[in-house]
């Protein structure tokens, strides 16, 4: 090589150096099997392809109850336009014909010409539309080239949920409504709200006024509290559905309940009020079991909550009754149980409810006791998994996490994803998994901003986790594709935990 060439040898790798940097921050992969998709889809193949997606690209509907899922689309996507015409950049349909997908499952084919996205439910053309919006680059004001390729894909578990504990510390519609589109974004299709708890009865009950009035006035460390009125609830069950997610409203009975005790002296046995509390100590309260006004007001908020909950669950909590006497918890959970049921409502619980007799439909959230777990198992009921070792994401990560606690575990980004469900019991049937649940419990959690440290990046892999197969999931690929993911949390604004197991630097597509 002479002196000359040396130069333009050198002066062509370092272009294309600065090239290939500068199109790691615009290109998407060229291969669509090299995507950085959380939760990872069942099927992806790339066929070697492009698709160029314009800045004005247009969406067609095959069927007016999709026009809800492309409304949404495009106000994700500024700039996409419905299609009045034929032909159309994405095309959606019913119609998939393929039974697997079930009604969350979808297709997708990205080919030369345009994207299509079928499914069997409008609820699986969401999820595709899901999968696309990660597949398009960040604020693409430029047209963009897609790879080519299909993707087939339907969740491991019917239930992919996250709870949210909005009674220890109050957090409003509008952060409720943004915790919603975190799940909706990963696919999750429950928000579990924790509505009452000892600090804070959180859900008008129009019948009971004293419940918010009092019960709602302070939360953990006695700031103001605060409360949803029925039509803010029912805002929040809209906003929810309108992104296929389902909301389970608790009412955690019969301990947990100090303020419910504080604002209603007659469910105390000793017919005086209780004071409110705002401390984090768990486990001292109970509603009186052997009164018959303690089961009139059961009902009474089970009524209304039922009225305006579409979800066919009601979760009526149940853990850690240490001041009810086991014989006395068992009628009451078989009481409450005849209440859910006549309100027409399926009940779920924590798993120290299978300790007496429950209905087969009723589901079992198991968060401690694989013993509980078993029996319910035994009945035959539905199991949701939420073993706190593993999914409490208000667990530290690490002891420097500067909230949360660490009674259960410490639990870093690699432990929360690198678990089967299919393991964690050796007696519950995987048939029985009706799915995941990941709990965010606030006794250390104030603002929005502690919200998003300690959820994120955990919740997508409990994403990832309840969707996709054991078989294609792997820590080590995972992690690359989460780091990919950073500058989407930017973008929305998320304070993420910089979790040193994940390698944040080293981002190989602009997702
Ligand atoms: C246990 S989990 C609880 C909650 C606490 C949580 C704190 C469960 C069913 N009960 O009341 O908030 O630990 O980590």
């Amino acid at each position: 090589m002479n002196l000359e060439s040396k130069y333009s040898y050198a002066l062509g790798l370092a272009l294309s150096i600065l090239f290939l940097v500068g199109s790691c921050e615009t290109k998407p992969p060229t291969d669509l099997a090299d995507h950085n998709l959380i939760p990872h889809p069942v099927e992806i193949a790339g066929t070697g392809g492009r698709f160029q997606l314009s800045t004005e690209a247009t969406i067609q509907i095959s069927d007016s109850t999709l026009q809800g899922v492309a409304d949404y689309f495009i106000e994700v996507q500024p700039g996409m336009k419905m299609a009045m015409g034929q032909k159309a950049d994405i095309a959606l349909s019913l119609g998939a014909n393929d039974q697997q997908l079930g009604q969350e499952g979808y297709l997708m084919n990205i080919s030369e010409n345009s994207i299509t996205i079928s499914a069997n439910h409008a609820h699986g053309v969401f999820h595709g539309l899901q999968t696309l919006q990660q597949l398009i680059p960040l604020s693409s004001d430029k047209p963009v080239e897609l790879a080519t390729g299909t993707i087939r894909d339907y969740p491991r578990y019917e239930h992919r949920g996250s709870m949210l504990d909005v009674s220890r510390h109050f957090f409003g519609v509008e952060d409720v409504k943004r915790y919603i589109d975190f799940l909706a974004t990963y696919k999750f299709n429950v928000l579990h709200l924790h509505l009452t708890d000892d600090q804070g009865w959180r859900i008008e009950i129009k019948s009971k006024p004293e419940l918010t009035a009092i019960g709602g006035s302070t939360e953990v460390g006695g700031g103001e509290g605060g409360f949803y009125t029925q039509e803010q609830y029912q805002d929040i069950v809209q906003y929810a559905a309108d992104r296929f997610i389902t909301i389970v409203p608790e009412i955690d009975l019969p301990g947990h309940t100090q303020a419910a005790l504080a604002s209603y002296p007659k469910l105390n046995c000793d017919g005086k009020a209780g004071e409110l509390y705002t401390g984090t100590k768990v486990g001292f309260s109970t509603l009186c079991t052997d009164s018959e006004a303690t089961y009139e007001f059961v009902d009474a908020v089970v009524e209304e909550l039922a009225a305006i909950t579409p979800g066919p669950f009601i979760h009526i909590g149940g853990d850690e009754s240490h001041a009810t006497e086991k014989e006395d918890y068992i009628y009451f959970i078989s009481r409450v149980q005849q209440i859910v049921s006549k309100h027409g409502k399926t009940m779920m619980g924590w798993d120290e409810i299978a300790q007496g007799e429950i209905e087969k439909e009723t589901v079992v959230q198991q968060w401690n006791s694989a013993g509980n777990a078993s029996k319910a198992a035994e009945n035959g009921n539905r199991i949701i998994l939420s073993p706190a070792k593993l999914t409490y994401m208000d667990m530290k990560y690490d002891s420097t996490s500067h909230i949360g606690y660490d009674w259960a575990a410490l639990i870093e980004v690699d432990q929360a994803y690198n678990w089967d469900p299919d393991t964690i019991n050796a007696t519950v049937p995987a048939k029985l998994i009706y799915g995941i649940e990941a709990p965010l419990w606030t006794e250390t959690v104030e603002s929005m901003k502690d919200i998003e440290y300690l959820v994120f990046p955990r919740l997508p892999g409990y994403a990832e986790i309840s969707w996709a197969p054991q078989s294609i999931r792997n820590w080590d690929e995972y992690r690359s594709r989460l780091a990919a993911h950073a500058p989407r949390f930017e973008s929305e604004g998320i304070g993420f935990y910089r979790s040193p197991v994940v390698n944040w630097g080293k981002q190989d597509s602009i997702n």
